[in-house]
């Protein structure tokens, strides 16, 4: 699969690109049932620190929801689980990145499974991904983010700022100020069905509304870096980040300071 040029100009217009019914309904059913199988515990090989509950949520014993109702994300799959590990080298993934990236030597910085759950789902503020990454140079890479529920106004679909990637780095605590310069007004939601993939630039504004449906909505979210990319610190001395980063296809490197 290679990208049509009115593709490639609209990712580098807008900074995203919807791409359906990229994975088959089979392919989303296994991950569904894998990421079924980690969550609740029946499976145990991705170590609980990588579960994450929903933030501020009710203790179980005072009526809180129980088990995986509580779960926000689940991170770090690829690293321990051989399903996520092939979605994470999925040919038709990997055919977009490539285009986007513009090279075939690929690493993946992390991986997230955000699991909205039902009612309690939180609500994902703006944000670039590249501020969590501010030490990564270049800044510049991409996102995929698999829908694994088809994902809707109501439930929780990801709103984008269109052509905020050429902002550059915006730090964290002053996106809202970008509210009155009429920045955040360029916002779309994006419905996208179970199968569907978003490819997010790294400095995209993006936000996703609270779940308050009764049905789970989850994504898949993939972040890949060029492998020469450079890394200033240690990320792996950092809690919640790690430096063994996975080489997904091509050429390690071996550029100073390269992750
Ligand atoms: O899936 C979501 O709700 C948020 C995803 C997101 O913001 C991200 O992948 O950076």
């Amino acid at each position: 699969m290679s990208l049509t040029h009115s593709q490639k100009m609209a990712y580098e217009r807008d900074g995203f690109l919807l791409v359906e019914e990229l994975l088959t309904e089979a392919e989303v059913e296994a991950l569904r049932v894998r990421a079924h199988e980690i969550g609740s515990g029946k499976l145990k090989h991705v170590p609980p620190e990588w579960l994450r509950e929903e933030p501020g949520i009710q203790a179980e014993e005072e009526g809180g929801p129980s088990g995986m109702e509580r779960l926000r994300k689940l991170e770090f799959l690829a690293w321990y689980d051989d399903v996520y590990l092939s979605l994470a080298k999925h040919p038709k993934i990997l055919a977009v990145v490539e285009e986007l990236l513009e090279t075939r030597d690929l690493k993946l910085l992390a991986d997230e499974m955000f699991m909205k759950p039902p009612v309690h789902g939180s609500a994902k503020e703006y944000h670039q991904d590249a501020t969590s990454w501010p030490w990564l140079i270049p800044q510049a890479w991409v996102t995929a983010w698999v829908a694994l529920d088809d994902v809707t106004l109501e439930n929780g679909a990801l709103q984008m700022v269109v052509g905020s990637h050429k902002l550059g780095m915006v730090p964290a605590d002053c996106v809202d100020k970008l509210e009155t310069d009429d920045i955040l007004a360029q916002e779309v939601t994006v419905p996208v069905n179970a199968g569907g993939c978003i490819f997010l630039h790294s400095l995209s504004l993006h936000a996703s509304a609270a779940n308050e449906t009764q049905d789970r909505r989850r994504a898949h979210a993939m972040r890949y870096i060029p492998s020469n990319s450079k890394c200033l610190i240690d990320l792996g001395a950092i809690e919640g980040y790690r430096s063994d980063l996975l080489l997904i296809q091509g050429e390690a490197s071996n550029v100073p300071y390269a992750v």
